[in-house]
């Protein structure tokens, strides 16, 4: 995929490619970078587009996320490399908690989340650009499109809290980039727990014929998840009702097991 202007222009913009998301100031050139496993084509778009890069954001510890912090470090001396204090991540510089603060350039914001349960150190970073407009939030695998990560070192309490309490929190609005292109395969999912959701059933045909035509899926809004996503929708009654459920939390946990069951 060529590298794409998602959006924002003005005071910062996301640039999409198949290697890394890059965030960057408008004013300063100064970027960041998502999860870079691939170094050298990630500082080859930035250069490209005359951007500096000055740190590294990484969602947690598996090695197709944090795999190319060692080389990027060689290749960009003094770049601050961030990542989960409990996580245990590869050439981290700098670790980070729930609520620490970061900034980039003159107008770029970002916040960790703590969003324990894929992995228990998981960060997702809150981005907002001057006077908190524009926010966008990397998910890593916590949040996927219509799906959510496997439960490799936590609970479905603490994915609950994660995805449906903190990143559930943040302005309906919010542009959401995850980690992986699972869109289809988890909308044909969802459909298996909701089948008369107009806006899943819809959303299922657009992300079709944009993998068709060879463009992402990705961003999604908050907003389109409370809508689409069964993993971010276990509050309500009916959800519950339909997996058999008393509670959010037990009615994660089953679709969960449903997912990780489910042959496609
Ligand atoms: C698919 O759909 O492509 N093969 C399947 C699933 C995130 S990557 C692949 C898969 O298991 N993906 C992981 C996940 O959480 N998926 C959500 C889901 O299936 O609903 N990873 O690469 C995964 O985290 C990894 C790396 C895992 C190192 C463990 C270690 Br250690
Ligand atoms: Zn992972």
């Amino acid at each position: 995929m060529t590298p794409e202007m998602l959006f924002f222009p003005g005071f910062y913009r996301v640039l999409a490619s198949s290697e890394a998301l890059q965030i960057v100031d408008e004013g300063t050139k100064e970027g960041a970078v998502v999860d870079p496993v691939e170094p050298g084509k990630v500082l080859e778009v930035a250069n490209s587009h005359g951007v500096d890069v000055k740190l590294v954001l990484t969602t947690h510890h598996h090695w197709d996320h944090a795999g190319g912090n060692d080389k990027i470090k060689q290749l960009v001396p003094g770049i601050k490399v961030y990542g989960g204090s409990v996580d245990n991540v590869k050439g981290c510089t700098d670790k980070v908690d729930n609520g620490d603060k970061v900034s980039l350039g003159a107008d770029i914001s970002i916040l960790s989340l703590h969003t324990p349960c894929h992995t228990k150190g998981h960060i997702s970073y809150y981005v907002t650009g001057r006077e908190d407009e524009h926010p966008a939030v990397f998910t890593g695998d916590t949040l996927f499109i219509a799906g959510c990560g496997k439960f490799f070192e936590g609970t479905a309490e603490q994915m609950y809290q994660s995805l449906c309490v903190t990143l559930g929190s943040l302005p309906k609005p919010t542009r959401v980039y995850c980690g992986h292109e699972y869109t289809v395969k988890n909308l044909q999912f969802a459909l298996t727990v909701e089948p008369d959701n107009l806006r899943t059933q819809q959303k299922l045909t657009w992300a079709q014929n944009q993998r068709q035509a060879g463009q992402p899926t990705i961003p999604s809004t908050i907003e389109e998840e409370m809508e689409t996503n069964p993993f971010m929708r276990v509050d309500l009654p009916e959800l519950q009702e339909k997996v058999g459920s008393k509670s959010p939390v037990e009615a994660l946990k089953e679709i969960r097991k449903r997912k990780d069951n489910w042959k496609g």
